[in-house]
């Protein structure tokens, strides 16, 4: 049977996670506060106006519309100029074994994520011809915890989403495949993504014979 596979961006396929702290980090120090790695925690998964709108909360700031905008961009250029220097080398443990296999079994693969930069980063890390569709942040107008990115991934590879499996690193994601009425495997620690069906630390954990039975439910 031909099943949906649907993988998350950052903290699935590639840890971009450090990149975006990097560039958050800056600008809030920029700013005359402070940004954490746990307050970079919680930004994961969340669209690029969302994380703004927490790091100014966090630091007790606000700022005009105008502004707001700019530091948008003041962050998504200097995200960039660390994306523009990924290879191969940065994708995640077993990965590329994981989309072969799905690939050489006929099943759909779809890329479902929050980041505008996808299609680039999957560039870049050379994936993007094993993707069979990509539903990104520019795709959508509701984030994850709504199901819309990972419903428009299902339809964009013509799988119904009952028969659709989705690999998730955050918990708005999990919820948001488990919204969308799909299987959700967490990829991370158990105690964090506890709301999914199935958690792995990472793809080295998960065997051929489980993805078979994934494919055979
Ligand atoms: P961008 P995912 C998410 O990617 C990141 O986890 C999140 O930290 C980031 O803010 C969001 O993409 C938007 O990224 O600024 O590139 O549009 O995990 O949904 O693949
Ligand atoms: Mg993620």
């Amino acid at each position: 049977k031909r099943k949906g596979f649907i993988f998350d961006l950052d903290g699935v396929i590639v840890d971009t996670a450090k990149y975006h702290f990097l560039a958050w980090k800056n600008l809030a120090h920029s700013m005359g506060f402070d940004f954490t790695e746990t307050q970079n925690e919680q930004l994961k998964g969340v669209s690029r106006v969302d994380s703004l709108n927490k790091i100014l909360a966090w630091g007790n700031t606000t700022v005009s519309e105008d502004k707001f905008q700019a530091l948008m961009t003041l962050k998504n250029d200097e995200y960039l100029g660390y994306i523009d220097k990924m290879n191969d080398s940065e994708i995640l443990i077993d990965v590329p074994k994981v989309l072969d296999f799905l690939k050489q079994n006929n099943q759909g693969i779809a890329l479902g994520s929050a980041s505008k930069n996808a299609r680039r980063i999957l560039e870049k890390v050379k994936l993007i011809s094993k993707f069979d569709a990509i539903v990104d942040g520019n795709d959508v107008s509701k984030a994850k915890p709504d199901p819309e990115v990972f419903l428009n991934a299902a339809s964009a590879i013509t799988c119904d989403p009952k028969d659709c499996v989705v690999f998730e690193d955050s918990v708005a994601g999990v919820q948001a495949a488990n919204r969308a009425n799909m299987i959700s495997i967490g990829i991370g620690s158990r105690a964090v993504l506890h709301e999914a069906d199935y958690v792995f630390n990472d793809f080295s954990e998960i065997s051929e014979g489980f993805i078979k039975e994934l494919i055979n439910q």
